[in-house]
């Protein structure tokens, strides 16, 4: 069967964000707006060309339809082989793992995560490369040039493949293989965790836990693992039938977005562990009675006893961390004598440092931790390595983390969202805040001295290439930390990000209200940026 060419032009807007090309489903239904992009990938990555290729998404809205298009596609474009997943499902995680377990090309991912789903909602596309994570700069800038001058793409006229139906149907000489969504993945987290531990403590009675999957597209995968394999009750799983709106929701696994989950949380009766994914299952929120573990803190506490698990029990040989998340992981590398990077915000900057094997462990501030198991973040992954701890050191969460912080110190956390604001605003606002930068530095600022200010740039240490101003940064002497950025998320006017950071040694201090120990910075920022007169905003949005 011959390709068809079909003639286009190139669609201005799709440089690809912090994670691959998001934009409302609207733009992605426009003629040509996907096939142009996805025609920029195949242009630009040779080795697709009787290649093997992933294919999967989070089962939003939109992802069917643009599966069958990506398909016929790769067909015409002389990929040999897909792997898509069943009912066209795969979670980010899911879909790195089986890149690489099967050592394929690559992969296409069809999500736009945390963001709501529907018909006026967002849908996003991101290319994985060979090694499983996201595409690193260099690739989707060439991606990008391509999708400016790109002039035609070719398809075929085929039928739609049954995505229901798993194995092997012939798309002209391309074979489309659909594959369990679930299989592969839960076979590497039990090799990973202690399976019997966490069934023993699901077993003993004494122990209660819930996990939201939000709609999304972890539920498949929380069925299997949790009540199948480790036989907690039936129940466990809420919210678990990925839904193409996420039930309406927004899939985002934060305290604003999941209150339900956080109240049977409280109370005397309350859960003893909660946990929740987004919307492609690579975040995860940790909960435990009347108590919330931060990202940040998270990444820490896993990192210091990642040897109680069986994947990890070797030690770790590094983490890396996204520059505005917090510190506390930092103090556990330095104690463990092991490395610490300091990234920009995206997972496709831990890629090198895991393919070079600097680190085991990376997380993000963004609810977002993951290992060198696979090349993305993963919610389930760090639920099941909370679990694998609880079990093993039979405490709860809070009793876990406050050790944490009696040995490490509390680096106290918060992140101020403002979202939808005028893109030129907050473009201005940015403006501002990088014109003040060189003025800063040995100023005093709310009693303390400005240490360092600039716009954080980092080299990768594997392969040199650089990436500039990934967010404003000042420092005070007391190890304070003041960050602003712009996401590259969003599909409708700008967010504007504020991460506030106050490291406390003093054990008597560590119970004290977050928003109360950080109002003296988030007064400083809010001044410095000068938040409300340029953006009208008087708070933020979301507060994590
Ligand atoms: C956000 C987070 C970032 C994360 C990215 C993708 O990006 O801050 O840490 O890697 O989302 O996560 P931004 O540019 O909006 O701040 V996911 O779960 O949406 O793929
Ligand atoms: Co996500």
């Amino acid at each position: 069967m011959d390709p068809i060419i079909i003639p286009t032009q190139p669609i201005t807007g799709q440089r690809p964000g912090t994670s691959g090309l998001r934009k409302r489903v609207k733009v992605f239904q426009q003629p040509g707006y996907l096939e142009n992009f996805v025609q920029a990938i195949f242009d630009t990555q040779p080795e697709l060309d009787g290649g093997v290729l992933v294919v999967g998404g989070d089962g939003r809205y939109h992802n069917k339809v643009a599966i069958q298009t990506i398909l016929r596609m790769a067909a015409a474009n002389g990929v040999a082989r897909v792997l898509v997943g069943r009912g066209g499902i795969l979670s980010t995680p899911a879909a790195s793992c089986v890149i690489r377990k099967y050592r394929t090309q690559g992969g296409l991912i069809l999500s736009a995560s945390h963001n709501p789903g529907g018909p006026d909602a967002d849908f996003g596309i991101k290319f994985n490369v060979g090694a499983g994570g996201p595409a690193p700069e260099s690739v989707t800038d060439a991606i990008y040039e391509r999708t400016r001058t790109i002039e035609r793409y070719r398809t075929l006229e085929t039928p739609d493949i049954d995505l229901e139906r798993i194995g092997t149907q012939p798309l002209g000489a391309m074979a489309v293989e659909v594959i369990d969504p679930v299989a592969d993945y839960a076979e590497l987290m039990e090799a990973l965790f202690d399976f019997n531990a966490i069934h023993q403590l699901f077993n003993s009675g004494l122990f209660r836990m819930r996990f939201d999957a939000m709609h999304a597209v972890t539920g498949p995968y929380a069925f299997e693992i949790l009540e199948r394999r480790l036989g907690a009750e039936p129940g466990t799983v809420l919210n678990g039938e990925p839904l193409e709106d996420f039930g309406g929701g927004h899939p985002d696994p934060n305290l604003a977005h999941t209150q339900d989950l956080v109240a049977m949380t409280r109370g005397l009766d309350g859960l003893d562990f909660a946990a929740a994914s987004d919307g492609d299952g690579d975040r995860n929120m940790i909960l435990g009675k009347e108590f919330f573990v931060t990202p940040s803190d998270s990444l820490a506490v896993l990192a210091a006893n990642a040897h109680h698990t069986p994947g990890y029990r070797h030690g770790i040989v590094g983490i890396a961390r996204s520059m505005p998340t917090s510190q506390a992981a930092d103090r556990v590398a330095e104690e463990l004598g092991i490395d610490c990077y300091e990234t920009p915000t995206g997972w496709k900057f831990f890629g090198n440092l895991l393919d070079a094997g600097r680190i085991t462990l990376c997380g993000e501030e963004s609810f977002g931790t993951g290992s060198d198991h696979v090349r993305e973040k993963d919610g389930l992954w760090a639920v099941l390595f909370w679990l694998n701890l609880l079990a093993v050191r039979q405490q709860s969460v809070a009793e876990i983390v406050r050790d944490h912080w009696r040995r490490f110190g509390r680096n106290f956390y918060t992140r101020h969202d403002y979202e939808g604001v005028d893109a030129e605003a907050a473009e201005d606002l940015m403006t501002h805040l990088r014109e003040q930068l060189p003025g800063l530095v040995g100023k005093p600022l709310g009693g303390q001295t400005v240490v360092y200010a600039d716009d954080f740039a980092y080299e990768d240490p594997i392969d040199g290439s650089r990436a500039e101003r990934q967010g404003v940064r000042i420092g005070l002497a007391d190890g304070a930390r003041i960050i602003f950025r712009l996401s590259g998320t969003g599909t409708e006017g700008a967010t504007l990000r504020v991460y506030l950071e106050r490291f406390e040694a003093d054990p008597a201090q560590h119970e004290r209200d977050t928003q109360e120990v950080m109002a003296p910075l988030i007064h400083i920022a809010r001044d410095l940026a000068q938040i409300e007169a340029r953006t009208g905003r008087g708070e933020p949005d979301v507060i994590t």
